[in-house]
């Protein structure tokens, strides 16, 4: 059994909240069935014994040899090494587009942060997507081809929170020109370890809404 901590959803800490760092921690262990202890953290108003434990005080975290590991990378790594079946890994030949894809969190905060529709996020973040959208219909149906892999688990929960994020704050629904990725998250829907993990829409607005706002 393996112990892990996760966003709360803002306004409600009794569901798993807009993290799509915890999202992927989370879809990973469905993914290999692995039994697991959830603890939802609150954000905003968090518990003393996580304070005491976890002094970085961020989530995702697992709890290894009575320690907390707080960097969702080295979880990954960790559980794909502990429980090895099915391996998730990414093969070796998309790990270019493991690297590139990992980083559209970036280009979407950007974007979502900017308050000048002109200083070239907007841009930025369309032409990293048109990028997935030409690799997707390339190799698809997944981003490493045949299989379902961990590129997948880290991009699919961003590009779930961020289709709802940039609709409500920026008016800006990227389904419309990305006929590969718009089939692509249709695909995830029939995908239980996505849907059981993936915030309601109001959550996602509400996590949003406090980061901008911050
Ligand atoms: N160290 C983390 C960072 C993940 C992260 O940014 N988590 C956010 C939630 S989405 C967090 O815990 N923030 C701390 C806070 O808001 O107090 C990683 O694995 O990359």
């Amino acid at each position: 059994m393996v112990e892990i901590c996760a966003k709360a959803a803002v306004g409600n800490p009794e569901e798993l909240g807009d993290c799509p760092f915890c999202q992927r921690v989370i879809v990973t262990l469905k993914e290999k069935d692995v039994d697991y202890q959830l603890n939802l953290i609150n954000l905003d108003d968090k518990p003393q014994w996580f304070i005491d434990e976890c002094p970085s005080g961020e989530v995702p975290a697992m709890k290894h040899e009575g320690r907390w590991v707080d960097d969702v990378q080295i979880i990954i790594g960790m559980i794909e090494e502990w429980y090895p079946e099915p391996r998730l890994a990414t093969p070796d030949e998309f790990a270019e587009a493991e690297h590139r894809f990992q980083n559209l969190y970036g280009y979407f905060v950007g974007f979502l942060q900017s308050q000048d529709p002109n200083d070239g996020t907007l841009q930025g973040l369309q032409e990293e997507l048109n990028a997935l959208d030409e690799h997707l219909g390339e190799n698809g149906p997944f981003i490493a081809g045949e299989d379902f892999t961990a590129v997948d688990i880290n991009v699919v929960p961003l590009l779930v929170n961020f289709i709802v994020a940039c609709n409500h704050f920026k008016d800006y629904n990227f389904f419309e020109d990305m006929p590969n990725i718009r089939t692509y998250c249709e695909s995830m829907w029939s995908r239980s370890s996505i849907t059981d993990t993936t915030p309601a829409d109001e959550y996602i607005i509400a996590g949003w809404e406090q980061k901008l706002n911050r």
